[in-house]
């Protein structure tokens, strides 16, 4: 495990607002980042609960096109429970949120501290395909522009879309680049012989191979192939679960990018423990793995990592540069937003011995 030269809680859901008088805020976590300026912008994942209960029921949220926000009553008879995150339909096998999520823009002038008044643009879920809500939001800087991958889940399954910006106030949707299943995508920050390249993670319920990380290539960041294989669970800490953390930041030595991975808990069908691995690859040929750290470079050790709307998750979603240090944004509990500081060195030295 690395040194963390500080650990801050940076927003939690008692920090906003809702956006209707129906729902209550429950979560407001997995934060896409980006160093503007002086200033560091975050664009969280609101999540948001109905208010009401009713007797023998449960609400399932969703943003339906016509009508807004609406609330599907589910027979409780019919529930698992076993996910704080989902609602498991015994008949049909299928599930449903618990929760809706949209996106909000904050920003601070250290990185450290966020003043939730100092709050910007809300982007909320649109059309058919971002119904049951818009999620983990990863931004990565081309050129002079903006880009923002975001999961949008709806009845058609779970997709990643492209979201575009020069400002971070003003936002164009290009829709599903990765169709169902298939989310936490990063984007490269820079093209590689020649094209923009990804990693994405194609989720299956055919059960033949572990979690795994996928690279793909595209010449306009809308249409991608290429597809290749890049990096399977192999460790216990990934052995439930494995996706792209942060956008991959250049290094010398390669690109530098933090992963997720969750462990399943023996005997319990729930959310396993998410922490956090690092990978670096090479800059060329970024499907070479030059390095992984054996261990996770973080574990769930503060309280507000281990308690919270699911317990035991830091899941990073972006990372800062400042000078020796890397200031790694994350969800905690999937309830806040925390900040951590790496030395750089520390991080390089821990995986180059491994090369
Ligand atoms: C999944 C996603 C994330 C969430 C983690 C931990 O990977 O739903 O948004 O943070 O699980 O619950």
């Amino acid at each position: 495990m690395l040194t963390r030269l500080f650990t801050h809680r940076l927003l939690g859901p008692e920090d906003l607002e809702p956006s209707d008088p129906r729902m209550k805020v429950v979560g407001v976590f997995n934060p896409g980042v980006a160093a503007v300026g002086q200033e560091v912008v975050i664009l969280v994942r609101v999540v948001e609960q109905p208010v009401e209960t009713r007797q023998g029921f449960e609400p399932s949220p969703r943003y339906d096109p016509q009508e807004g926000l609406v609330f599907d009553w589910l027979d409780e008879r019919e529930l698992d429970f076993y996910d704080p995150r989902v609602f498991h339909i015994r008949g049909t096998g299928l599930e449903r949120l618990r929760f809706v999520s949209y996106l909000k823009v904050f920003r601070s002038r250290d990185g450290k501290t966020f003043d939730p008044r100092d709050s910007g643009p809300v982007i909320m879920p649109e059309g058919v395909n971002e119904e049951y809500g818009i999620e983990d939001p990863r931004i990565t800087r081309i050129g002079q522009t903006y880009y923002i991958t975001y999961v949008a889940v709806s009845r058609h399954g779970v997709s990643t879309c492209l979201m575009s910006s020069t400002d971070l106030q003003h936002f164009r949707r290009h829709g599903i680049i990765f169709c169902p299943e298939n989310k936490d995508v990063l984007l490269f920050p820079e093209k590689i012989a020649g094209d923009y390249v990804a990693i994405h993670r194609p989720v299956t319920s055919i059960r033949f191979r572990p979690p795994q990380m996928w690279l793909a290539r595209s010449p306009d960041l809308i249409h991608w192939g290429g597809h290749e294989h890049l990096l399977g669970a192999q460790k216990a800490f990934e052995n439930s679960r494995l996706g792209g953390g942060t956008p991959p930041i250049k290094t010398p030595h390669g690109w530098l990018t933090l992963y997720h991975g969750s462990q399943r808990r023996e005997g319990d069908p729930g959310p396993g423990v998410y922490s956090a691995g690092a990978l670096l690859l090479d800059l060329h040929h970024p499907k070479r793995i030059l390095a992984q750290t054996p261990e996770p470079v973080m574990t769930p050790q503060m309280e507000f990592e281990q308690k919270g709307f699911v317990r035991d998750v830091v899941f990073p979603t972006g990372v800062v540069e400042q000078g020796e240090e890397l200031h790694v944004y994350y969800g905690a509990a999937d309830e806040s937003v925390g900040v951590v500081g790496f030395a750089r060195e520390e991080l390089l030295s821990a995986m180059l011995k491994r090369v």
